[in-house]
């Protein structure tokens, strides 16, 4: 997978994507990251990548200009328009799953737009923009954060990239039900115990204590999970 990140703030991406999990897929060949800095592709003397809004109001508006320039590169070096999927993180956006995550984990070629301060010039999103996702009903300085958040979700679902499938299968949301609490060594860490059913060996109650747990979180946590199975 080729995934190309614009963002006048691309140092931020830099670093988180080359650590651990995700900085591991890169080195393995199983995805590639690309980078693009909206000021190196803006106008001189000033390059400036923002101006006010047409028709008043407050805050900034980032320009159409370099994130036209950028795209029109990156298409031109690989292959043809339809093959890409254009991602605008933005508040007004459809609320990101699961769903959505396993489904661009089998694109090929991924581009994020990360935006700041008020939007983006509407024509870039017109232009360009295939998605257009919010990561949940609060608000952020900028896209970058979103970006990277949807780019874990999407790249830890590429084959190879975590170590037992099994690991992902049994998530939250992939699994409708919560997770139940894990526990490790010491069995008795400053007199708070593990629960001794877990240390029966037997494989059968674990796994009904596990479900009850997973069941009783989701309940009081998550209702609406539960609604959903039972329709
Ligand atoms: Cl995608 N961007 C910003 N700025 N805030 C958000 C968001 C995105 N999703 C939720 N809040």
């Amino acid at each position: 997978m080729e995934i190309h990140f614009i963002s006048p703030f691309d140092k931020i991406a830099q670093v988180t994507l080359n650590e651990s999990i995700l900085g591991r897929a890169n080195r393995n060949g199983i995805v590639n990251y690309h980078f693009y800095n909206l000021y190196d592709f803006a106008d001189p003397p000033h390059h400036s990548i923002d101006d006010s809004p047409f028709g008043g109001g407050v805050g900034m508006i980032l320009k159409p200009e370099p994130i036209f320039r950028i795209i029109d590169k990156i298409i031109d070096e690989n292959s043809n328009r339809n093959k890409y999927r254009v991602l605008f993180p933005t508040p007004d956006g459809e609320v990101f799953n699961q769903q959505i995550a396993k489904e661009l984990s089998l694109e090929e070629n991924l581009i994020f737009i990360s935006g700041h301060y008020k939007g983006l010039d509407q024509r870039v999103r017109d232009e360009f923009v295939t998605d257009e996702i919010s990561i949940g009903d609060y608000v952020l300085t900028g896209g970058d954060l979103p970006s990277l958040v949807i780019i874990d979700s999407i790249v830890r679902l590429i084959p190879g990239v975590i170590g037992k499938i099994e690991s992902a299968e049994t998530d939250s949301f992939t699994n409708p039900l919560l997770d139940y609490p894990h526990y490790t060594r010491p069995e008795n860490f400053r007199g708070l115990k593990v629960p001794e059913v877990l240390l029966s060996g037997h494989h059968g109650k674990i796994e009904n204590w596990r479900q009850e747990k997973r069941f009783e979180k989701t309940k009081t946590r998550r209702p609406d999970l539960l609604a959903k199975i039972k329709n």
